[in-house]
This record gives C-alpha cells, sequence and structure tokens, in this order.
C-alpha cells in the first residue's frame, strides 16, 4: 500500500481525501496557492508545500510544480480530486514517469474518455447504447450536413474535446446547421485547442441519469447504481439523488450489468461515472464517461456503504476491490445539495469572510465541506462552500432531513444558495419526483 499520498487539489476534497488516507494509515502532502495558506486541507495534512500564485494556471494546474512537490515529499501516489487535473493525462503520464501511482485511470484510457466522440464510438462497440449520430467527427460543414441527411432534427452540436456541456449548440432545422457548426467549430478552438464537433439527435429536457462503477486492474468491475442529476442550471449540478426516483431494480441491474461491461471492454480501472440521457420513453442513451471521481460520490457512499475514495486508492495501488457485487445492496435513499458562494437570485458568485458558519448534523446528516466560522472563500476557485447529504429510510425522509437541516443552517458573511435549495425541495415537481433538466428553467436567473 502506499505510505503517502499528494493531494493535487483544495476545499471539501483534498480534505475528503484525507479522511480516506488517515483512516487507510496513508501519509497525505497538501498542495496549496497563496490564497490557501489558511485551508483546513492544509492544516490536516501531515506536510504542506506551497505551489504558486492564486490563479489556477499557477498553482492547482501547474502539473511541473505538483510533479516536484510530490518528489521533493517523496510521495508514492498523488490523488487528483476533482476538476483541476483529475482527467489530465499529461499529469498520469508525467507522474508515472517519475515512478509516482496516479490515482485515476492508465492515461491511454483517460485519453479515450477525453475525446467525447471516440468514448462515445467506443461505447457503442462495447453495447452501450447511443443516440443515432456520427461516428466520426465530420471534417467540414459539407460532411456535416450530409451526416445529418441521415438523422431527425433537432440535433445537438458537441465538441469532441469538451464534455460537461461546454461547447455545445442545438440546431433546429437543417437551416440553422452551418452558422451552428462555424460558431461552435470557433468556440470550441478557442476553448479546447480542438475545434472538432460531433453530431447527436437531440432529446429535449432529458432526465441525466448517470452510474458509478469501481475498477480495479484484476479484471474485477463493480457498478454502485445510479445517481440522478437531473437539478442542473447551465451545466453546474445543484441537487443529485440515489437512487433515481424513476429507475426500478430490474432496470437498474440490467443497465449495471451493460456498464460495467462497457467499463471492462476498454481496461477501465479507478472509480468511474457514466452519464446517461434518459428519454420521455424511459431509454437509455450513453453520453460521455468522467474517469474521476464526483463531487456528487457521497449519495452512492451513504447508499450502498461503499467508500468510494478509498477503493480508489486501493486499486490504484495494484490492490483488489473490497467489494464484489453480489455484496452491494442499495439501502433508502440519499439526496445531496451543492452549498455555492453566490447569490441565491442572481446565481452571481459571493465570495468573501464568513463571519457564521453552521450546518446541524443529527441523525442522517452528512457535511462535507472545507468552511467553518472566520474563514475566507476566494474569488479565484469554483463557488462550492458545502454539500450537505441527506440519507433516509426513503426518498421522504431524505428530503424531510434535507429540508430540516437546511433550515436550521447560518452562514453569514457570503451569501449561499441555501434559500434556494429550500424553495426547490418545497416545489410540488420535486416532492413528486417529476425530474427533468429544464426543471430550474422556471426559477428566475435560470
Ligand atoms: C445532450 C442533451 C440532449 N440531447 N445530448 C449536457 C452535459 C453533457 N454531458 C451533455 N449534455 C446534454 N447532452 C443530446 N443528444 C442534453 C444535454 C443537457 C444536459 C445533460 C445533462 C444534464 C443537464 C443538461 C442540461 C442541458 C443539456
Amino acid at each position: 500500500m502506499f505510505k503517502k499520498i499528494l493531494i493535487a487539489n483544495r476545499g471539501e476534497i483534498a480534505l475528503r481525501v484525507i479522511y480516506a488516507c488517515r483512516e487507510l494509515g496513508i501519509a497525505t502532502v497538501a498542495v496549496y496557492s497563496e490564497a490557501d495558506e489558511h485551508a483546513l486541507h492544509v492544516r490536516f495534512a501531515d506536510q504542506e508545500i506551497c505551489i504558486g500564485p492564486p490563479r489556477p494556471m499557477d498553482s492547482y494546474l501547474n502539473v511541473p510544480a505538483i510533479i516536484t512537490a510530490a518528489e521533493l515529499s517523496g510521495a508514492d501516489a498523488i490523488h487528483p480530486g476533482y476538476g483541476f487535473l483529475s482527467e489530465s493525462g499529461y499529469l498520469a503520464e508525467a507522474a508515472e514517469a517519475c515512478g509516482i501511482a496516479f490515482i485515476g485511470p492508465p492515461p491511454a484510457v483517460l485519453r479515450l474518455m477525453g475525446d467525447k466522440s471516440e468514448a462515445r464510438r467506443a461505447m457503442k462497440s462495447a453495447g452501450l447504447p447511443v443516440l443515432p449520430g456520427t461516428e466520426d467527427p465530420p471534417e467540414s460543414v459539407d460532411e456535416a450536413l450530409e451526416a445529418a441527411q441521415g438523422l431527425d432534427y433537432p440535433l445537438i452540436l458537441k465538441a469532441s474535446a469538451g464534455g460537461g456541456g461546454r461547447g455545445m449548440r442545438i440546431v433546429r432545422e437543417q437551416g440553422e446547421l452551418e452558422h451552428a457548426w462555424r460558431t461552435a467549430g470557433q468556440e470550441a478552438q478557442a476553448a479546447f485547442g480542438d475545434g472538432r464537433l460531433y453530431l447527436e439527435r437531440y432529446v429535449e429536457a432529458p432526465r441525466h441519469i448517470e452510474y458509478q462503477v469501481l475498477a480495479d486492474g484484476h479484471g474485477s468491475v463493480v457498478h454502485l447504481g445510479e445517481r440522478e442529476c437531473s437539478i442542473q442550471r447551465r451545466h453546474q449540478k445543484l441537487i443529485e439523488e440515489c437512487p433515481s426516483p424513476v429507475l426500478t431494480e430490474r432496470q437498474r441491474l440490467e443497465l449495471g450489468e451493460l456498464v460495467t461491461g462497457a467499463a471492462a471492454a476498454v481496461g477501465y480501472r479507478n472509480a468511474g461515472t457514466f452519464e446517461f440521457l434518459m428519454d420521455g420513453d424511459d431509454r437509455f442513451y450513453f453520453l460521455e464517461a468522467n474517469a474521476r471521481l464526483q463531487v456528487e460520490h457521497p449519495v452512492t457512499e451513504m447508499v450502498t456503504g461503499v467508500d468510494v475514495v478509498k477503493e480508489q486508492i486501493r486499486v490504484a495501488a495494484g490492490q483488489p476491490l473490497s467489494v464484489t457485487q453480489q455484496g452491494i445492496t442499495w439501502n433508502g435513499h440519499a439526496i445531496e445539495c451543492r452549498i455555492n458562494a453566490e447569490s441565491p437570485v442572481t446565481f452571481r458568485p459571493s465570495p468573501g469572510l464568513v463571519r457564521v458558519f453552521s450546518i446541524p448534523g443529527g441523525p442522517g446528516i452528512r457535511i462535507d465541506t472545507a468552511a467553518h466560522a472566520d474563514c475566507t472563500v476566494p474569488p479565484y476557485y469554483d463557488s462550492l462552500v458545502a454539500k450537505v447529504i441527506a440519507h433516509g429510510v426513503d426518498r421522504a425522509e431524505a428530503v424531510a432531513r434535507m429540508r430540516r437541516a437546511l433550515s436550521m443552517t447560518v452562514i453569514e458573511g457570503i451569501e449561499t444558495s441555501v434559500p434556494l435549495h429550500l424553495r426547490i425541495l418545497d416545489e410540488p415537481d420535486f416532492r413528486d419526483g417529476k425530474l427533468s433538466t429544464a426543471f430550474m428553467d422556471r426559477f428566475a436567473g435560470g
């Protein structure tokens, strides 16, 4: 097993990785930017190394600085958390070249999943259902027009190098394709240095349902069931839950088997998430795979009892998974609300000094946060300040516990999304589990 892990991240997820390391008896190294000198992940790590100025490009995205910190501290592995360099083939390869394990998939798998068009093709070959679309990204607008002839509108253009909703264009009819092609291509080129686009049939107001998988390097792949993440705004998820309110046990196991088979087919290792759309006829279509730990992993942990971060560490160290598919059961229901430092009305970021910070615990409540009274939320990073996770015997109890916890939450000094969450929880459609990616359209600023 590893003796020392460097955590190439900050905030609540850096702390979450420290929790797992402490439980496994592994020493930790925090890296931090000048804006995070007083952060809790720095306080609780066994060692800390400042890697640069606040801007992400100068610190948390600086691969040479992170590799140097790992070498200096004698870390034998790097955990990248989510965001930042978590899906960087460059960091994974650089670490391996230095004899340091990357706690993630092999670099080749990272690169495959990073190309969303290639990932779609690979997953289709591996047996996952995909929407009608292009197998190879069209190389010109003429090729795109030709490909669209064989598909039904509306269509969606997506950046091959994109993901998570960036660089997408809905195309309602043939007359719009040429303009959308050019503007989306330019946008993708500017954002990712790669202007390639692919086409898919567009599904209106779908549900977003994703599978959590775990894979070791010994041929064992299991799934921990699905999460429903349909409550999102501008591709930022706000509320996630496990299980989906609409999936039957039978559907869960059927699709789960397809997903684990597909993960095995590409030599997946690590925790991973396979995203699907569910259309109005309850049909599933693979969208993309995320080759990292995700923000919303706690809802799966609450319902299955599996520690996803510990499993990531185990399999990166070459050990087998500690769980088998037979041993995985789903107990009750869990919901996560992401508390952001932002206006609940305009959604504008609200960084600054937190004066009061109190979120109640009590039965069924888990809080993942690196915030505390008198801490500062820096303006340089994403605005997530806490994840409140509520577990109950069923969805109604989980929702009631979430309501209870959020209604007794006191955060002063910054604005937060707590009032927005309380409004969402009281929506009849939310209570009834009638969710879709269009749910937030009813809220101002959505
Ligand atoms: C789609 C789609 C409809 N049809 N693809 C957005 C995130 C990225 N992973 C893929 N996304 C979508 N792809 C087809 N063919 C609608 C979305 C989408 C969406 C998906 C999941 C969660 C929220 C969303 C919000 C808007 C659009």
